[in-house]
């Protein structure tokens, strides 16, 4: 499909709105405000619960006309109808895309070579069910005869920035007599503070891992076998009382002792990062109970299903991919900031940093050109209020142009005295702050001394987006993901790269699969690296060696 497309910077609307952008450039949101009274209420858009306001944009009606047109001469909705039809859209590694299909309601048809998945999909969904209802209900006994107290979640990457995120979001809904931890890093520490104060006896591993060879996840499992043997007297038995596997692959689960009976599949059709709603999430639906779980694919469905039939105009990952685009590639900004005004979402902006910089981190187009433009912006953030007392001053007044998202609820699920109405003034604050800034005029008015005006000027025209709903549940929760996912594939196809594989990855992985037997050889190994590398591996032996 892409080789019928014009390379991107020669697509006519792209030319058109680098001539635009000289335009605009010159113009600030106070008067694009003041030249349309409604704007406010115009540039808004609403899907599956969630409302979003995008007039604090540095953007007009032609601007919009003409990020749309891009859309559509990069192909948006062929490659849209080519997902969820099931094609291999992931070129680079010959598979379908189909995180879609995780989320469709039963009875749904979508096919990958010729055969109907859902399924499948739902058989898997099933069979979580079953075995979270055991766990929860007591019924699934430890190797002791104890009911499970503690679920650890061994996993890394799209293995565990997805539980993670979920479990922390959804912490409310979640069952309180269950604890639950989550090990990613190869570091020790990250293990043994872990499991510090765990009773083994009462303790479930969940090894997370869809190719069940990744290092740092293997390495986590065999340290966690260890554990819960030595705790347990040493039989082997106990391993599958307390361990389960998500996994694609069925060998290396059996080989690692865990019964396949409880291993839950999945495909080679859902990439890591996108995996969080498939078994993936079985940490998810241990915490908030097989229902919530469902209600959370309801909520992801339901983004779907906008995303795939709105038109690009009033489509929430359309438009906010298209400004991301225009921010990104027109007006020269190199980051996002995500800022969720809920704390349960602390970890989404660490979630949504995988998702789009492993999605669209590319140099490459879809054909293998090198491309002429800026891809993925940096994706980070931090809960508000707390950002505003540090890296914010940076938006108001620095150098850079940085675009938010802003995402609030209009309920807090805890409820406390003023404090929903405060945080949710200083979000409202903020983006204002962020749009309109503050003239010389006005802090003059305010009887400022000359030479302290200059610092106390805010010159606003910095762009963001707010995205309000009515409070964090678990369908909410998907359908903010899915908006992110789409967000990515929107990005992905104008910008026309592959955010499907992530090869950027692997030479790492490799690297250091062959440095590790230079670390632990008692013999001096023939070290083959650049200098630097060999020095410091030389210089880590002589310091490990006398400790
Ligand atoms: C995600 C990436 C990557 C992956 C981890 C874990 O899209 O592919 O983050 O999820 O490397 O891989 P396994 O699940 O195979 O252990």
């Amino acid at each position: 499909m892409s080789s019928t497309l014009k390379p991107l910077t020669r697509r006519p609307a792209w030319k058109a709105l680098a001539v635009h952008q000289k335009k605009i450039k010159g113009r600030h949101l106070r008067e694009l405000f003041a030249a349309d009274p409604k704007r406010g209420e115009r540039l808004t858009a609403e899907a599956a619960g969630l409302f979003l306001d995008y007039s604090k944009n540095r953007v007009s009606a032609e601007t919009l006309k003409l990020l749309q047109r891009l859309a559509t001469e990069s192909g948006l909705r062929q490659r849209i109808d080519a997902m969820f039809a099931g094609d291999k859209i992931n070129i680079t590694e010959n598979r379908a895309v189909l995180h879609v299909a995780l989320r469709a309601p039963k009875g749904a048809t979508i096919l990958v070579d010729g055969k109907n998945v859902v399924p499948e999909v739902h058989a898997v969904l099933d069979k979580m069910v079953a075995f979270a209802d055991r766990v929860r209900s007591g019924r699934w006994l430890g190797h002791t005869g104890k009911r499970i107290r503690n679920v650890v979640n061994i996993g890394i990457g799209g293995s565990d920035l997805g539980p993670v995120m979920a479990y922390e979001a959804l912490k409310f809904y979640s069952d309180r007599n269950l604890t639950f931890r989550f090990v990613s890093n190869v570091d020790g520490a990250d293990f043994v503070e872990a499991v510090h104060d765990l009773n083994p006896a009462e303790t479930l591993f969940i090894v997370s891992s869809k190719t069940f060879t990744t290092q740092e996840t293997m390495t986590n499992a065999q340290s966690a076998r260890g554990w819960l043997l030595k705790g347990l007297g040493g039989s082997t038995k106990a391993v599958a009382k307390h361990f389960v596997a998500v996994s694609t692959n069925a060998e290396k689960v059996s080989a690692f002792g865990i019964d396949t009976a409880n291993m839950f599949g999945f495909w080679d059709w859902v990439g890591g990062r996108y995996s969080m709603d498939s078994a993936i999430g079985l940490s998810t639906m241990l915490a908030v109970g097989p229902k919530s779980f469902r209600a959370m694919l309801a909520g992801f469905h339901a983004m779907d299903e906008h995303f795939r039939t709105a038109p690009f105009a009033k489509n929430l990952p359309v438009l906010m991919a298209l400004l991301s685009v225009w921010n990104n590639n027109f007006l020269g900004a190199e980051t996002v900031a995500v800022l969720p005004y809920e704390n349960y979402l602390k970890r989404f902006p660490a979630y949504l940093q995988q998702l789009t910089m492993e999605s669209n981190g590319k140099h490459v187009t879809l054909a293998g050109k090198a491309v002429d433009y800026q891809t993925s912006p940096i994706y980070w953030g931090e809960p508000g209020t707390n950002g505003q007392h540090s890296f914010y001053q940076l938006i108001h007044q620095g150098t850079r142009l940085i675009p938010c998202d802003f995402i609030a609820f209009a309920h807090a699920l805890t409820p406390l005295g003023r404090h929903h109405d405060i945080l949710l003034a200083n979000v409202f604050a903020q983006a204002e702050a962020l749009a309109f800034g503050k003239t010389p005029a006005e802090v003059k008015a305010e009887g400022t001394a000359d030479w302290l005006v200059p610092h106390r000027v805010f010159e606003g025209n910095r762009p963001s987006n707010t995205i309000l709903a009515e409070r964090l549940t678990p369908e909410i929760l998907g359908a903010l993901v899915a908006l992110y996912e789409h967000i990515v594939f929107t990005q992905g196809a104008i910008w026309d790269v592959n955010p499907f594989d992530q090869w950027g990855v692997e030479l790492g992985k490799a690297l250091a699969q062959r440095i590790v037997p230079e670390l632990e050889s008692r013999s001096s190994p023939n070290l083959k690296h650049d200098s630097s590398t060999n020095h410091l591996i030389r210089r880590y032996r002589k310091m490990k060696s006398s400790r």
